[in-house]
């Protein structure tokens, strides 16, 4: 399996999740920051918008993080990372999941930009209730689905380390304490050892 990767990037989730399963992988680095930049084929095969993360594993190609981090979960990880098909909080687990590219990152794409928000319109509503929906599904709850740390974790994660290094994270005791909370697993500081 091989991953197409550049530090400091959303790769860092698909490296984090690789850990947590504990399987072997290689890291391709893909120079996305060069001028004269000049992707591998197999690159470009697997992400059509030549971005990272990619994947390669076997036959399957593929790009977009959260897809990559599902795939990963259901096919490697024994039922650990992702409930099962047919567990009824595989619906939240989805949700979550998606929370990231569906919500986060454009809402974190609007205020960066300074965009005008536009709740009913836009698809992610908009940054503050896209942080009341966040700190709302985590009150009470170690991980996002409870007790049981997930790929959506993962994905969730890696967001909020995100805001916070934007300095867009506002003043939230219960996302600071998630941000801490993954942050201290073994699985994402050697996922981060690997970066720098
Ligand atoms: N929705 C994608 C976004 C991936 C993405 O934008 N990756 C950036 C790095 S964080 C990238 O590859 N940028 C280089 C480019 O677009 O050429 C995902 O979650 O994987």
């Amino acid at each position: 399996m091989k991953l197409f990767w550049t530090p400091k990037t959303r790769s860092s989730r698909a490296v984090w999740l690789l850990e947590e399963l504990g399987i072997d992988y290689d890291l391709e680095s893909v120079d996305i920051r060069s001028d004269g930049r000049e992707d591998s084929a197999e690159f470009r095969a697997a992400s059509p918008m030549g971005k990272v993360p990619a994947l390669v594993d076997g036959e399957v190609q593929m790009a977009e993080s959260a897809a990559i981090c599902l795939y990963l979960a259901d096919r490697y990880g024994a039922g650990n990372l992702a409930p099962a098909i047919d567990d009824a909080a595989r619906g939240w687990f989805l949700y979550w999941l998606m929370f990231t590219p569906a919500v986060i990152e454009p809402a974190m794409s609007e205020k960066y930009s300074k965009t005008e928000p536009h709740r009913g319109r836009n698809g992610w509503g908009d940054f503050d209730s896209m942080i009341a929906t966040f700190e709302s599904g985590l009150e009470g709850k170690t991980w996002i689905l409870g007790d049981k740390f997930t790929a959506a974790d993962v994905m969730l994660g890696s967001s909020v380390v995100f805001l916070r290094m934007f300095g867009m994270l506002p003043d939230s005791p219960l996302l600071e304490a998630y941000a801490e909370r993954c942050l201290a697993r073994p699985a994402y500081q050697k996922a981060m050892s690997l970066e720098s």
